[in-house]
Order: structure tokens, then C-alpha cells, then sequence
């Protein structure tokens, strides 16, 4: 251990630790930039680079930045002495020269780390002119990258490099003209970016946002030739309450009803009632695989794999094109709800498809993607029109003056706001399966469950398996969520090493409660952990729990799909994988 002073605080760390570090223990907070620490992941970002973090250490010439100076023993250091302050200032002032100010329409304004470190300061006129650096505008389906607005502190990188594997985004170019790129400064889209959005959530600015759909969901809703039905992901009700200042892990399941009730949606529905519909046929698909496996057919493929993130999909689809044939073939909640909306529930209002629009409120920003893949189109018109995010939504509530602590409690419309507690569990990592297996124990044993929670299929670890006795046959089950994760799982499959009859993989780190479109949660583990404990709530409270037992899941078969995996549910719910 050491022992250092800290703005006259004294505190004892073990050796190794940062000054920025040691700081933070006493309550002194040190701004930075570049430095990011995901403590769900065990990642750190820290490039030294802002260098906004500097203090003033007795005895040294120079200013260090806090967040690669080790603290010593005896070590006397001044945070914001008025030398440390000035300086920092001259060098916020610096990144702001060479920064667009276009604070009014920024979609990160009021949530990005420069502004609010500019408005701390004070900071209201330039001393520099500067070179402003002037880069074209990348805009892929669900990601805009605005790399005059990039401050190269590298946390998009260590992301997407370190977290999901995926390798996209390095640094290129030097001086003014420095920026994080895909190679060859390629678009997104050009390049094998899953947007799994994660490089999103963790830009101090504004240089990576989502693609916001809202003024096309505003026209929408005041067109009145359209009807305009909304569905909301599961992990949505476990964060939207945090944009409105309320505790991480609120449920605003009633809440978010109403708010989009007032918003004028013809239909609010639930895509927890398409994720029961998932598990029918994903279950399904699974047993039938391992009946096959059992009576010796060598040509099945085990593990079956959940596909239901859209990030993850792209990321086989790139990384492992000879494993094209390995996840079920069931499309995602979102697709199968927009499928279901535009086919079963348009001829029950009987509304042309084309007048029929359908928007998604998702944790995430790859779902933007998703809608748009010409598989989920019938004829130029997509299955899903448009996507918001959870951020996304809470401005548009905001926007409409909605006051969203005052709302009452409302229930979704139905048919399609009909779910069980399986469904909701999809939004938080193991969930997927958890439902799976909530459903195939009880069709291939054909006895009650003995308790529908699976302890052991829960957690935060980044790859966690169980093994669930399905009636004397041992089901052996893999979990991964973040992308590197998946890869060590994908990698054990392609060399015949894989243990598992089913594996779920979510890209984001925690599942869906910690996708990029989510409330800023700076990767803080406790965050998380409160949103999931949210969604297990919310399974405790609803009274079917299992997917199988949806009435509504029931009619939809019996009335349109026949069973599941028959020709026609198929063809609306089912779909294919492209290298
Ligand atoms: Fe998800 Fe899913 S759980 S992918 O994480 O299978 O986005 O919440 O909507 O489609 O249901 C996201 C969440 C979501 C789908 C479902
Ligand atoms: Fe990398 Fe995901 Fe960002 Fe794409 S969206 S650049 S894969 S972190």
C-alpha cells in the first residue's frame, strides 16, 4: 500500500493504483476526457491523451495527467491548485478550437462530456482560432459518425477493439487530420461493423450517435391516412425511467404505455408478446434438432445458437460465414412482431400493409439496422418502418410535454400486448434461454416444470454455461454476451470442440439492458445489475410465466399459423443468413 495526499485528504491505495484513481477514493473528482473505466467489463481506457486530467505533484516540473501516474508513497498532489486550473482550462479551449459549435442541434447536447466540462469552466470565448478540421459525414443505417466533432480520446476503439473483437475503428491520419476510422477510411457500412452501438454509448460527444428516426415517427403520427402501431422491447421498461431522473432499475412498464398512448399510437402493443412467439418456434427448432441428434442424424447442427440480436447476426454473418447454417432460423421479436403486424393484424383491420406503420422502441441501435435488411421487406415496404431507441423516446416524450412522473399505470393494447414473464426475461443476458428452457423442458418432458427460475443460467459473467437435466437427458447450455465473448464460443464451435446443445449470444455487455441505445450508464456494473434485477421483477409479477402459455400465442396459431414451423409460420417468421 501507499499512502498520498490529495487536495490535503489523505489516502492509502495498493500500489498500482492511478492518481485518478486514488483521487476518486477521497471524493476529489478529477475531469478527464479520454479516460474511461468500464468496471462491468474490467476494461480501462487510458491514453493519456486529453490531458485534461493534469495535476500538480510536489516537487515535479511538470504537470502530470492523473490517469497514468502511478500514485507513490508520500506523493503531495493539488488538483485544481491555480496553475493546474489555468492550464486545464487553455486546454478545453484548445479542443473547443477545433471543435464544430454546434451545440444547438447536436444530438448529444446535454449529454456530452465536453460541453458540460466547458460549462464548468465558464469557458465563453475562444483565445484560439485554431484549424478546424473538416471530415464528410459518415452515415450508416443506424450509426452517424461525425468525425469533426472527434476529440480522439480512443474509448470507441478500445471498445470495439478490446470489448467486441469486431476491429473495426483505429486511429489514421496524423495532426488535424487524425481521426478513428475503418481502414482505408471506409464507411461503416463498407466496413464489418456489426452496430452493435457500443462505441455509441461510451462517445464523450457527439462524434457517434444514433441515426435518429424521430422526425419520420413524428410525420407518421400526424399523417391521418396512416395507422401507426408501436411495439416496445423488453429491456426498454428496465431504463426509460432513468432519462426522467428516476432510480436505474425503476420500472416504467405503465408508464411508457401511457406516454406513448398520448403520443397518438393507434396500437401500443409489446414486442414481449413477439418474443413468446420466438420462443415457440426457436424451442421448436431446438427439439427438433436434438430429437434428430438423438436418433443419430449426422448431419444436424448442435449447437442451435438464438438469433435474435441483430449485432450478433452481422457479426457471424462477417467473422464466420461457414457457420451460416448453426443459429435457429427464427427471426427476432422485432421482425416477427412486424411480420405478424403487417400481415395477420393489417387483414384484421383490414388496412393496406402500405398504410400500416409499425415502429419499434429498442435498447438498441442495430435494430435501426435490422428493419432496413431487404429479407424483412415485402415488395420496397419493410416490416418495421422505424426505430427509436430508449433515449430517442424519452425525447420525443419530452418533447411533447408529456409529464412522465405524473402518468397513470396503463396496460398494452391487445392481442399483441400479450406476454408472459419468459418474454420479458429476453432483455437481460441468459434470458433468452431462460425462456427457451422454461419451454422445451416442459414440451419434451411433457411434465410441469419443477420451478420455472433458473438460478443457474443467470449472472454478469461474460461466458457462463449450466447443464439442465431435461428428464434424465443432460441440456448443455453456453451463455456469452459482448462480442468477444461470442467469438471464444464461435471459435470452439468451428473446430468441433463445442460441448453445448444451445448457446445464446447478445452483443451487448449484460444483454439488451446494456444495449447502445439505452440511458448512459458509463459502464457502471451496479447500473446494470439494477436494470436486471427490474426485468427478473417484472417476470415475478406477471401471472403466465411461461411462453407456451400465452393464450394470445394460442389464437395466433390456431387462427393464422397453424403450428409452429409449418409452411406458413415459415414463411413469415422464419429467415436466412448471408455471408
Ligand atoms: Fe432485445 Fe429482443 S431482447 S434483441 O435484446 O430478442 O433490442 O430488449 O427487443 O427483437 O424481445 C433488443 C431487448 C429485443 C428482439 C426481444
Ligand atoms: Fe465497432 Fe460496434 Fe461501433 Fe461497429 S457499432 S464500430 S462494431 S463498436
Amino acid at each position: 500500500m501507499v499512502t498520498l495526499t490529495i487536495d490535503n485528504k489523505t489516502v492509502e491505495v495498493p500500489k498500482g493504483t492511478t492518481v485518478l484513481e486514488a483521487a476518486a477514493k477521497v471524493g476529489v473528482e478529477i475531469p478527464t476526457l479520454c479516460h474511461m473505466k468500464l468496471d462491468n467489463l474490467e476494461i480501462e481506457n487510458k491514453p493519456g491523451g486529453c490531458r485534461v486530467c493534469l495535476v500538480e505533484i510536489q516537487g515535479r516540473k511538470n504537470l502530470a495527467p492523473s490517469c497514468v501516474t502511478e500514485a507513490t508513497d508520500g506523493m503531495i498532489v493539488k488538483s485544481s491548485s491555480i496553475r493546474v486550473m489555468n492550464t486545464r482550462r487553455t486546454i478545453v479551449e484548445l479542443i473547443l478550437s477545433d471543435h464544430p459549435a454546434e451545440c444547438l442541434t447536436c444530438a448529444k447536447s446535454g449529454n456530452c462530456d465536453l460541453q458540460s466540462l466547458a460549462i464548468k469552466m465558464g469557458i465563453r470565448e475562444l483565445h484560439f482560432s485554431g484549424e478546424k478540421s473538416v471530415h464528410r459525414e459518415d452515415k450508416s443505417p443506424a450509426i452517424i459518425r461525425d468525425m469533426d466533432k472527434c476529440i480522439m480520446c480512443r474509448r470507441c476503439e478500445t471498445m470495439c477493439n478490446e470489448v467486441q473483437t469486431v476491429g473495426v475503428l483505429s486511429a489514421v491520419n496524423r495532426g488535424f487530420n487524425s481521426v478513428v476510422s475503418p481502414a482505408f477510411e471506409q464507411d461503416l457500412q463498407d466496413s464489418a461493423c456489426t452496430y452493435c452501438g457500443q462505441c455509441v454509448a461510451v462517445c464523450p460527444v457527439g462524434a457517434l450517435t444514433e441515426r435518429d428516426q424521430t422526425g419520420a415517427v413524428i410525420r407518421a403520427l400526424s399523417n391521418p391516412d396512416k395507422t401507426v402501431v408501436v411495439q416496445t422491447a423488453p429491456a426498454v421498461r428496465a431504463a426509460l425511467g432513468e432519462e426522467f431522473g428516476q432510480e436505474a432499475g425503476t420500472l416504467v412498464t405503465g408508464k411508457m404505455a401511457a406516454a406513448l398512448r398520448r403520443l397518438g399510437f393507434d396500437y401500443v402493443f409489446d414486442t414481449d408478446f413477439a418474443a413468446d412467439l420466438t420462443i415457440m418456434e426457436e424451442g421448436t427448432e431446438l427439439l427438433d434438432r436434438l430429437t434428430r441428434h438423438l436418433n443419430g442424424d449426422s448431419t444436424v447442427k448442435l449447437p442451435i445458437l438464438t438469433s435474435c440480436c441483430p449485432a450478433w447476426v452481422k457479426f457471424i454473418e462477417h467473422n464466420f460465414p461457414s457457420l451460416l447454417d448453426v443459429p435457429s432460423s427464427a427471426k427476432s421479436p422485432q421482425q416477427m412482431f412486424g411480420a405478424v403486424a403487417k400481415n395477420y393484424f393489417a387483414e384484421k383491420l383490414n388496412v393496406d400493409r402500405k398504410k400500416l406503420v409499425v415502429v419499434s422502441i429498442m435498447p438498441c441501435v442495430a435494430k435501426k439496422y435490422e428493419r432496413g435488411r431487404d429479407e424483412f421487406a415485402v415488395d420496397g415496404n419493410s416490416d418495421v418502418d422505424f426505430v427509436l431507441t430508449t433515449r430517442e423516446l424519452s425525447h420525443l416524450i419530452k418533447l411533447a410535454n408529456i409529464d412522465f412522473h405524473t402518468l397513470p399505470d396503463e396496460e398494452f393494447d391487445q392481442p399483441m400486448g400479450m406476454s408472459t414473464g419468459a418474454s420479458v426475461i429476453f432483455g437481460t443476458t441468459g434470458g433468452v434461454i431462460e425462456a427457451a428452457v422454461r419451454t422445451a423442458y416442459e414440451l419434451y418432458t411433457k411434465k410441469p416444470l419443477p420451478k420455472v427460475e433458473f438460478e443457474e443460467l443467470r449472472g454478469m459473467e461474460g461466458l457462463r454455461h449450466a447443464t439442465i437435466d431435461f428428464g434424465g437427458l443432460p441440456l448443455h447450455i453456453g451463455i456469452a454476451h459482448g462480442l468477444g465473448n461470442a467469438r471464444k464460443l464461435l471459435e470452439e464451435i468451428a473446430a468441433g470442440r463445442s460441448q453445448f446443445h444451445a448457446i445464446e449470444i447478445m452483443s451487448c455487455p449484460g444483454g439488451c439492458i446494456g444495449g447502445g441505445g439505452q440511458p448512459f450508464h458509463h459502464g457502471k456494473s451496479d447500473i446494470l445489475k439494477k436494470r436486471q434485477q427490474a426485468i427478473y421483477q417484472e417476470d415475478r409479477n406477471k401471472p403466465i410465466r411461461k411462453s407456451h402459455e400465452n393464450p394470445f400465442i394460442y389464437q395466433l396459431y390456431e387462427e393464422y399459423l397453424g403450428e409452429p414451423m409449418s409452411e406458413k409460420a415459415h414463411h413469415l417468421l422464419h429467415t436466412k443468413y448471408f455471408d
